[in-house]
């Protein structure tokens, strides 16, 4: 059925039109069975092949949950589990083994639906670097299961949206934002059209407000997620539908031993500390601030939200009793934003932390590490990172970026951060407030690790200097007092992150749109703008484009091999500065 064809009753453009409805408001009147023996398959995709898998795939972990508390049947595949070791691993040096080859996902697919049975709704997941994945898995569902709602939400499908209905064809229904409550009017329309036939689901209008178009006797819906009213209110993650896949490969159990954070997770989270059983969780979406290369479309924006304190500590207790934690990785985007929930946070956790010994991590600006009142040379009376000491936290990831005051600023990053001014180090001026941010946060007995960025459209040479003069700063004062060559002393050298990603214009990022990093996007890529409204053009070139995108450690490059850089430096210099980062010589750009 094409467009055209619709039934007369069902008006178009009002539905094209619709303002946007909070979910909530949709799903508020459905009763708590709502989705009583509605089946449900979540898939997680892979990414990152040559590390351990080490974060549970929270966002479907707790989209399952929510799904069952209606009643419905999940079963959740986590393509991002598998690391084989076999002589494929070896000859391509993946020393933690590979992911599944894309038949032996075929098969595991098949193996999960033949126990599971059909479907109602399949809901794929992952980051925008899952656009092949996504395409390939699309294929397979849609020839194993035909009659199933096929649906794709999290990172990749907030980013494009409508765009992935050309790239993946298969696809029926793409989610974009915080997909808790709008998940469930999407199971419950998937089961609507199983059950009832597409036509009648149609003419009902009960697929309101989010179906756009029906083609070919497919529909195509467009789910608009959003913030659940209340944080605290959210089921905790379904970690137990990970406990063993169809063939009884153990997915939970290579998550809880695989450390978060650390050396050993092969990341740019390096640890002075061990962790033997970790586990992830989220206690605020969003961040208030605006960088220019981040992406917070998935976790609602600048809408900061977080939940309680209470909430959090009985999450982590009831975890740590369950699995047997000695760690918690709180991967929020920016948990420090508030100073009095972590304040709160403190008689909470302690007597768990005291009780259970579980230390926890976690990721924050170096602007509230310093907790400077700007302006003024004082610090502020509390810190943050004492309090979050005191609750155990031991572990904080800062986007330090660059220490370039120049490059901060192209970054939409200098506000705060540039809020006292400069020092030198090592011969360059670099943010008072970042080198306060370090030291507070080792005077608080945190590790403090921080990643950085190289590239940044309008870096020079001696901008990415100032950045590296800041990790040997860092170095000196993480080995202070050490005697060279003992063990202390390495593992605190080797503690200090020297790794650098490159700059990568990610869609639907403030960098993709900077007219520069446009001009070489279409010099490097060919991608075509569309000039009224800026957007890039979905056409082949882009979607080339977004296949290539990986790691931010990766550098990408024309199919004639120059490479994406959008910094003011020569491809030469640029390329000089990569291989030092690359083969852990960073220090030598300081002799470039
Ligand atoms: C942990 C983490 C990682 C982990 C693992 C991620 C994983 N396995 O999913 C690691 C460290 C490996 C990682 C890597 C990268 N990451 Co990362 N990461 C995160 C982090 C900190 C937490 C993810 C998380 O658990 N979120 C909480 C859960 C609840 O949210 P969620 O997964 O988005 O799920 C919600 C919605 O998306 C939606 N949803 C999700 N799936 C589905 C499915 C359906 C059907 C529906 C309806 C809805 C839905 O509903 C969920 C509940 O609201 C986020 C920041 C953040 N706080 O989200 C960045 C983040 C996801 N990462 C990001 C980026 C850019 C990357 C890298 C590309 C960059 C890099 N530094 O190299 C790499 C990718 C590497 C690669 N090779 O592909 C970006 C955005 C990416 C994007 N648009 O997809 C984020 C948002 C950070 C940022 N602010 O820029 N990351
Ligand atoms: S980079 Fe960090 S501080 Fe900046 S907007 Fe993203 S999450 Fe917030």
């Amino acid at each position: 059925m094409t467009q055209a064809a619709l039934p007369q009753q069902l008006d178009l453009s009002k539905i094209l039109k619709a303002p946007y409805v909070h979910p909530y408001e949709i799903i508020k009147e459905l009763p708590a069975d709502a989705l009583r023996g509605a089946r449900i398959t979540l898939i997680n995709m892979p990414i990152r092949e040559q590390a351990k898998p080490n974060n549970g795939p929270l966002g479907p972990a707790l989209l399952a949950s929510r799904l069952m508390s209606y009643g419905a049947r999940v079963t959740l595949v986590d393509l991002n589990a598998y690391r084989i070791k076999d002589a494929i691993a070896r000859n391509r040096r993946l020393a933690n083994g590979r992911m599944l080859e894309p038949d032996e996902v075929a098969g595991l697919l098949e193996r999960t639906f033949a126990e599971a049975g059909d479907q109602d709704l399949i809901g794929m997941s992952g980051l925008i670097t899952t656009l092949r994945w996504q395409e390939d898995v699309a294929a397979m569902c849609r020839r194993l299961q035909p009659g199933a709602l096929l649906a794709t939400g999290g990172g990749l499908a907030t980013e494009f949206r409508e765009v992935l209905f050309n790239w993946i064809p298969e696809l029926d229904a793409v989610a974009h934002s915080e997909g808790d409550e709008v998940v469930v009017k999407m199971a419950w329309d998937a089961r609507l059209i199983r059950e009832r036939g597409l036509d009648h689901a149609v003419n009902s209008g009960k697929l309101a407000p989010y179906l756009r178009d029906v083609i070919d006797g497919r529909p195509r819906l467009l789910y608009e997620g959003g913030r659940p009213s209340n944080l605290d209110g959210i089921p905790l993650p379904a970690w137990d539908l990970l406990r063993a896949d169809v063939d009884g490969y153990p997915i939970l159990e290579t998550y809880l031993g695989n450390p978060i954070w650390g050396l050993e997770a092969q990341n740019s989270s390096a640890t002075p500390f061990a962790m033997k059983r970790s586990i992830n969780t989220v206690s605020s979406r969003g961040c208030p601030f605006a960088c220019k290369f981040c992406f917070r479309g998935a976790q609602g924006e600048r809408n900061y939200g977080v939940r309680s304190a209470a909430d959090l500590a009985a999450e982590i207790t009831y975890h740590v009793e369950k699995y047997g934690l000695d760690f918690i990785g709180i991967s929020d985007d920016n948990f420090m934003v508030n100073p009095k929930r972590i304040a709160d946070l403190v008689p909470i956790l302690k007597p768990v932390i005291e009780e259970t010994g579980v230390r926890w991590g976690t990721h924050g600006r170096l602007d509230e590490a310093a907790d400077l009142r700007p302006g003024k040379s004082g610090f502020n009376a509390i810190r943050r990172v004492d309090k979050m000491r005191e609750a155990g936290c031991v572990y904080i990831g800062f986007g330090a970026e660059s220490a370039s005051p120049r490059v901060l600023e192209y970054m939409g990053k200098g506000g705060f951060i540039l809020a006292n001014g400069t020092v030198e180090v090592n011969g360059y001026q670099v943010p008072r407030t970042m080198i306060e941010g370090v030291k507070a946060t080792k005077q608080a007995d945190i590790h403090g690790n921080c990643t950085w960025i190289m590239g940044y459209p309008g870096e020079t040479l001696e901008d990415l200097k100032a950045s590296v003069a800041f990790i040997r700063w860092q170095e000196e004062l993480y080995t202070q007092g050490l005697q060279p060559g003992s063990t202390e002393y390495e593992s605190n050298r080797s503690s200090v992150n020297k790794r650098m990603f490159v700059a990568t214009a990610y869609p639907g990022t403030e960098m993709f749109k900077d007219p520069h990093v446009c001009a070489m996007l279409e010099k490097t890529f060919d991608i075509r703008f569309d000039p009224k409204t800026n957007n890039p053009v979905a056409d082949k070139n882009f979607h080339n484009y977004v296949l290539e995108l990986n790691d931010a450690t990766k550098m990408l490059e024309s199919e004639d091999g120059r490479p994406f850089n959008c910094s003011n430096m020569s491809d030469e210099t640029f390329l000089e500065a990569r291989g030092h980062i690359d083969n852990d010589e960073t220090f030598k750009i300081l002799e470039m």
